[in-house]
């Protein structure tokens, strides 16, 4: 049978960051950005009317990202009541996560979904993500449409409020096909997301790089490109002031491992 491991997001489940209370981070700095068409994007059929959005192209040393606005919020409303309705969360043992030796329960909900005959590692098991549902596969769909990338795994996120969050982590890519971006959809309350250069993390970082700070909008679309995941850490800061529930979709394509 095909093995698919995936650590990153779902690795960092037992790591220590996970578990720490959080960063209201103070500053930091947007990398560079310029806004204009992706091009991919226009080339390609059935292109609805926010096919062919403005990107806002976010640029740093060793960071590619491309953010936009794919879905109005008349639709966007409409996929998170059926998101809040279709996606069935992890429960028990992989609700939980274990720091220094305690348990803890995870600080948000999580679900995967994927291709048929996909298995990957998650909290040390090997797992098959649920089959797609339609509201997964539309919007992994205008995605694709969008990029001109396919995926074939699906991590969702929820946090039911501003005290949900995810430690600083990064995607993990050798379980990415190489040099495949992860697409990052949100729907619900917009949260702050940061990026963190990794010499610039701990107390003592071997040097300064600013931080790229990002809010991602509800009906939005952040394309993290190689080799961002491999440079930079990211997370979602806890936001004890937000009272509305966010879920967010990482779009991934990742390679089976021959047993
Ligand atoms: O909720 C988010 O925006 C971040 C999710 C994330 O970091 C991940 O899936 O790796």
């Amino acid at each position: 049978m095909d093995r698919f491991l995936v650590t990153g997001a779902l690795g960092s489940l037992v790591g220590k960051r996970e578990g720490e209370a959080n960063p209201e981070d103070p500053a930091g700095q947007r990398g560079e950005e310029s806004s204009r068409k992706r091009p991919r994007a226009e080339t390609l059929p059935n292109a609805g009317p926010l096919a062919s959005p403005t990107w806002r192209h976010i640029r740093a040393e060793g960071l590619s990202c491309d953010y936009t606005v794919l879905f109005g919020k008349a639709e966007a409303d409409k996929i998170f009541q059926e998101l809040e309705q279709g996606v069935e969360y992890f429960t028990g043992a992989l609700a939980r996560v274990q720091v220094f030796g305690k348990w803890h329960s995870v600080p948000r909900k999580q679900a995967t979904y994927g291709n048929a005959g996909l298995t990957y590692t998650f909290s040390g098991l090997t797992l098959s993500p649920k089959p797609w549902i339609p509201v997964l596969e539309h919007v992994r769909d205008r995605v694709s449409v969008a990029t001109g990338e396919t995926f074939n795994f699906v991590l969702v996120n929820r946090y039911k409020d501003g005290c949900d969050h995810i430690g600083e982590h990064r995607d993990d890519e050798r379980e990415l096909a190489p040099g495949s971006p992860i697409a990052s959809v949100s729907f619900g309350a917009c949260r702050d997301f940061f990026f963190r250069h990794k010499d610039s993390r701990g107390k003592k970082p071997s040097r300064k790089v600013e931080v790229v700070r990002l809010q991602l909008a509800h009906g939005s679309l952040l394309l993290m490109n190689h080799p961002t995941n491999t440079h930079w850490y990211h997370s979602l800061p806890v936001r004890k002031k937000i009272l509305a529930p966010r879920i967010n979709l990482t779009f991934r394509k990742i390679l089976p491992i021959k047993k």
